[in-house]
């Protein structure tokens, strides 16, 4: 990019109403420079172990502080949230459950469709920029630009919260060699004494504020976990057979959650209205087509039984 010819302040402003045309909630922009706060902290959750089985955590540890390191001559990197709250939950209060953000269509696709659209505009409108679309597999800390660009703070439940729009949302970043102007990092922490997430947690999974133990976590324990479920969890999975929403749905933020009106995102009613025994029961051609195109594949139909063998143990 000619940086002669540039107007930062212009083209922010461009990328991000075509960032609202295209669905996304929030859209902050921060400059791509070295993650110094987070560097020691991610060193110490990864010494510590707290990452389990994700061994992936491990790797490209100078790349996840450092955008540069992952696009050359990267100047900005464009947070971006998708609103992913739904109108409508599983109706059997009995069935076994599914994190809200499991849902719909898979994120990962419907979201990189969107990144893609979004560096094509930049193209397009801006200039040749060299850019590339994160969504969550790659070695970015999705939360810490979020917070870099303004868009909100981390929680004690260690998740990003927006002031408007509470947390039930994904994160996703396009990192480009374009100057653009950048917006004030957040500073203030809305938690102040509440401590709602931390007391709600089933299995202790929030050691304290701001650091989880990925091992603990029902959502770990559901969907990153290969082996069998500990023994000691037992009695803690609170009915949940993939991911789990707790230190989400008990924090007061989230009360400004409203639904989203992302097509893809729509839930198969089918899926929503299945009781318990349907749960119990289900067959792999049953969970081909109700979870076809689902985040909840990762786990694929035996790992899902396991879970859902692991909870129905309670009764
Ligand atoms: C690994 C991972 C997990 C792991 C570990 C969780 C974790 N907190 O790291 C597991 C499998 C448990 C998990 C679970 C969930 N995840 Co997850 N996960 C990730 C992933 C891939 C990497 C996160 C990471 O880098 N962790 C490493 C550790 C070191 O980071 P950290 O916990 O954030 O630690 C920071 C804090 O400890 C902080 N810190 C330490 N001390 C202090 C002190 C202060 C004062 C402050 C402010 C901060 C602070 O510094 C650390 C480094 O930045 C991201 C995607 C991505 N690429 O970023 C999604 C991501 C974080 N997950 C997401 C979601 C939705 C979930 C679940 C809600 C899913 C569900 N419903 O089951 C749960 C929530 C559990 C929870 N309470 O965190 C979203 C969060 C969106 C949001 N609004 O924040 C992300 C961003 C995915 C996405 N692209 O949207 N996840
Ligand atoms: S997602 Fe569930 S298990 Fe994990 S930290 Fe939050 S409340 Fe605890
Ligand atoms: S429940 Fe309370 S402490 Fe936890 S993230 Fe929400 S506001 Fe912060």
């Amino acid at each position: 990019m000619h940086e002669m010819l540039s107007n930062p302040a212009k083209y922010s402003k461009l990328i991000k109403d075509e960032a609202t045309r295209l669905g996304f909630m929030q859209c902050g922009i921060a400059k791509a420079e070295f993650l110094q706060e987070e560097a020691p902290r991610l060193e110490k959750w990864l010494n510590n172990n707290m990452h389990g089985e994700m061994s992936y955590m491990e790797n490209h540890f100078d790349k996840r502080l450092d955008p540069r390191l992952l696009v050359d001559d990267a100047k900005s990197v464009i947070s971006l949230t998708l609103n992913y709250f739904p109108q409508k939950e599983q109706t059997d209060p009995h069935a076994p459950k599914i994190s809200k953000y499991a849902y719909g269509k898979d994120y990962h696709m419907v979201i990189k469709d969107k990144l893609f659209e979004l560096l094509s505009f930049i193209s397009e409108h801006i200039g040749e920029v060299s850019g590339r679309a994160f969504v969550d597999s790659a070695p970015v800390l999705d939360k810490a630009w979020a917070k870099k660009s303004g868009i909100g703070w981390i929680g004690k439940n260690s998740n990003l919260i927006s002031k408007k729009n509470g947390s039930f949302f994904f994160l996703a970043e396009l990192i480009v060699d374009l100057h653009l102007e950048y917006d004030s990092p957040f500073q203030t922490d809305h938690c102040g004494t509440c401590t709602k997430c931390i007391d709600a947690c089933p299995t202790d999974a929030i050691l304290s504020p701001f650091i989880i133990d990925a091992k603990k976590c029902i959502s770990y324990l559901t969907i990153e976990l290969r082996d069998e479920i500990p023994q000691s969890f037992n009695d803690k999975m609170e009915n949940w057979m993939f991911g789990c929403d707790i230190c989400q749905d008990v924090c007061p933020w989230n009360r400004f959650s409203s639904p989203h009106s992302e097509p893809e995102f729509m839930p198969n009613e089918g899926m929503l209205n299945m009781r318990r025994e349907d749960w119990l029961d289900i067959t792999e051609d049953v969970f081909k087509q109700i979870f076809k195109n689902s985040a909840v594949k990762r786990t694929k139909f035996k790992g899902l039984t396991r879970n859902i063998d692991f909870i129905k143990k309670l009764d």
